[in-house]
C-alpha cells in the first residue's frame, strides 16, 4: 500500500488555512521542450501540485512527460486521467476518479476495474475523487469524451447532494469541474453551499483564468484549486501569482460581516 504523504499535506494545509492551487498540464496540448521553461515559471509561483490528464491524450504520452517534470520540479506530480492509458508510475499520485455528476457506469466504476492490473502494485498514493461536471455555457471535452451530462448549475440542492453521497461513499477529495476552458467557472454560491455540506477537501477547476476568480474561488471555500488553459494562453499569469493570496483574514472578514 502507497503512502499517504499527499493527501495528509493536503489536511495540514487546510488545517493551517493555506489554500492550494494546481497546475493542470494536458500532455496533449503540451510540449515536452518547454518543460524547462514552463517549469522556471511554476517553480516561482505559488503552485503548491501539478495536476497531469486530458481528455484525449496518445498513449505513452503522458508517461514521457511525467518522467520529464519530475526532473524540473519537486512539487507533487498528481494524474488527473481521462483515461486508462494514462495512468503511469512515473508520478507521484493518481486522483482515483468517479464521475458521480453523470450516469455512465464506465466512468462510474468501469474504467477502474480496467485500471486494477495497473494499479495492483503502484506505489502512486491513489486518492479516490468524486468528480462533479458542472454546467458552465458550452459543451465540454468532459461531456463529450464521457457521453454524460452536467448538473445544471442552478440545481444548486442536486450538486450539494451528489457530493455529499460522495463523501458518504467514502471519497476523499471532490472536485467541482466547469470543464477545461470554460466560459465560466463554478459559481460562489455552489462552491459555499457544497463546502458548508462537506467534511472532505474541495477542489474547483474549469475555467478560472485571473487572480479574481482564484481569489473567489478560495474565498468561497475551495480547498484547491485548478487551472490549466490559463496558463497554457499565457504564461505571463504565473507573475501574478508570486505571493499568496490572503485569503484567512478575507474569509474572517467575511464571516464576521454576516
Ligand atoms: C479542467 O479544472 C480543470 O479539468 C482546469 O480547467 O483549463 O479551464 O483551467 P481550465
Amino acid at each position: 500500500m502507497a503512502n499517504r504523504k499527499i493527501y495528509q499535506s493536503i489536511i495540514k494545509s487546510i488545517s493551517a488555512k493555506e489554500k492550494l492551487l494546481a497546475v493542470l498540464i494536458d500532455p496533449d496540448k503540451f510540449h515536452i521542450k518547454d518543460v524547462t521553461h514552463f517549469f522556471g515559471k511554476v517553480n516561482q509561483s505559488i503552485a503548491t501540485h501539478i495536476f497531469v490528464g486530458g481528455s484525449t491524450v496518445e498513449v505513452e504520452a503522458t508517461e514521457t512527460l511525467v518522467f520529464e517534470i519530475k526532473k524540473h520540479t519537486k512539487l507533487p506530480v498528481i494524474l488527473f486521467p481521462g483515461a486508462v492509458s494514462q495512468i503511469t508510475n512515473k508520478a507521484d499520485g493518481l486522483l482515483f476518479l468517479s464521475l458521480i455528476s453523470g450516469r455512465n457506469p464506465d466512468y462510474l466504476i468501469g474504467k477502474h476495474v480496467e485500471s486494477i492490473s495497473k494499479l495492483k502494485n503502484t506505489q502512486l498514493e491513489i486518492i479516490s475523487t468524486g468528480y462533479v461536471l458542472i454546467e458552465s455555457g458550452k459543451k465540454t471535452a468532459v461531456e463529450r469524451v464521457t457521453k454524460t451530462k452536467p448538473i445544471d448549475r442552478y440545481a444548486i440542492q442536486k450538486i450539494v447532494d451528489t457530493a455529499t453521497a460522495g463523501e458518504l461513499l467514502g471519497m476523499k477529495l471532490m472536485y467541482l469541474e466547469a470543464g477545461s476552458g470554460a466560459s465560466r467557472p463554478v459559481t460562489s454560491e455552489i462552491i459555499s453551499l457544497v463546502k458548508k455540506n462537506i467534511n472532505i477537501p474541495l477542489i474547483v477547476g474549469g475555467g478560472i483564468k485571473n487572480k479574481q476568480q482564484l481569489e473567489n474561488a478560495y474565498l468561497s471555500g475551495a480547498d484547491l484549486v485548478v487551472i490549466g488553459t490559463a496558463f497554457e494562453e499565457d504564461e505571463s499569469f504565473f507573475e501574478e501569482l508570486k505571493e499568496k493570496p490572503n485569503v484567512a483574514s478575507k474569509v474572517a472578514e467575511k464571516s464576521h460581516l454576516k
